[in-house]
């Protein structure tokens, strides 16, 4: 209850950054994306992640005003890194719950015309849980941000329970494979072929690809001899405050 109490003030009073981690190509290392990641400087906790706060986000319906915040800033910023001819997309994760709290194409296009970013450079990241109930709605929603131009990824892909219709039904056009496939990845263990299967998959559904959680130089060569094409992960950056990630592509690429 007082975290409720906590997490309404918290909007009001700037106490939520967000931070960006780089998306890379496999083969040049060059970014290609960042993806918006929202952090609480708590005033008394301290930094809070938001897998300890967005699950009272989304039971408490605040998820509507932060989500909208959080999209309205990360395009905001991205827009301004492209004025300054920093060019990489921006990918944001939503909630399924945002459907029923005004996020809608409407909202969306006037976001994206406020702050200037071109709808395809935003890629909205959902889950397979989003997509479990299947159902017409979920889908219209869905379709009516790609009719904006926008890009839809799946997040966290191959820990759902669902099956994989929803890749034929629903207008994905990329897929992030869980970091748990990641993990003990090495060229010739188990997860190689469970990583190859994906990506050969991907391939012929022409889904890209990205690999989330990253961390070694024998993961990322494994990953790139497989044939996946995006990475992710602590081995190339933690997600950073805007001004730091600007620091670090300009040191870094
Ligand atoms: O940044 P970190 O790895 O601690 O994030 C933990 C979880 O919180 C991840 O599953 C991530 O998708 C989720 N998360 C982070 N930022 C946002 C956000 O802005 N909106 C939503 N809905 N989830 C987020
Ligand atoms: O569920 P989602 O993929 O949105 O979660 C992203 C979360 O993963 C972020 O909280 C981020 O901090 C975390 N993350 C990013 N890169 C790595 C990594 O290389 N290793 C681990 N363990 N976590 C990572
Ligand atoms: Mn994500
Ligand atoms: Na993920």
């Amino acid at each position: 209850m007082e975290m409720e109490q906590d997490l309404r003030l918290a909007l009001e009073q700037n106490q939520l950054e967000i931070y960006y981690q780089p998306l890379v190509r496999a083969q040049s290392g060059r970014v290609t994306g960042v993806e918006a990641l929202l952090r609480w400087h708590h005033p008394t906790q301290g930094m809070i992640p938001p897998d300890q706060f967005i699950p009272l986000a989304e039971d408490t319906g605040l998820i509507g005003p932060i989500g909208q915040w959080i999209l309205e800033t990360a395009c905001r910023q991205v827009s301004q890194w492209h004025q300054q001819g920093l060019k990489f997309y921006l990918s944001v994760n939503i909630s399924g719950r945002q459907r029923d709290l005004g996020l809608d194409a409407e909202l969306l296009s006037s976001i994206l015309e406020r702050t200037e970013l071109a709808a395809g450079q935003l890629v909205l990241e959902i889950t397979e849980g989003m997509l479990l109930d299947n159902s017409d709605e979920t889908i219209a929603w869905l379709q009516s941000f790609c009719d904006l131009g926008i890009h839809l990824a799946i997040d966290d892909f191959g820990t759902g329970y669902s099956s994989l219709s929803y890749l034929k039904r629903f207008p994905i056009d990329t897929l992030k494979i869980d970091r748990e496939f990641i993990r003990e990845l090495t060229l010739d263990n188990e997860d190689a072929l469970l990583v190859e299967a994906i990506i050969s998959m991907a391939r012929s559904l022409k889904l890209r690809l990205i690999a989330e959680g990253v961390e070694t130089a024998e993961q990322r060569s494994a990953l790139f001899r497989l044939g996946c094409e995006y990475l992710q992960g602590y081995h190339f950056s933690r997600p950073l405050p805007a001004d730091q990630l600007v620091n670090w592509i300009q040191a870094y690429q």
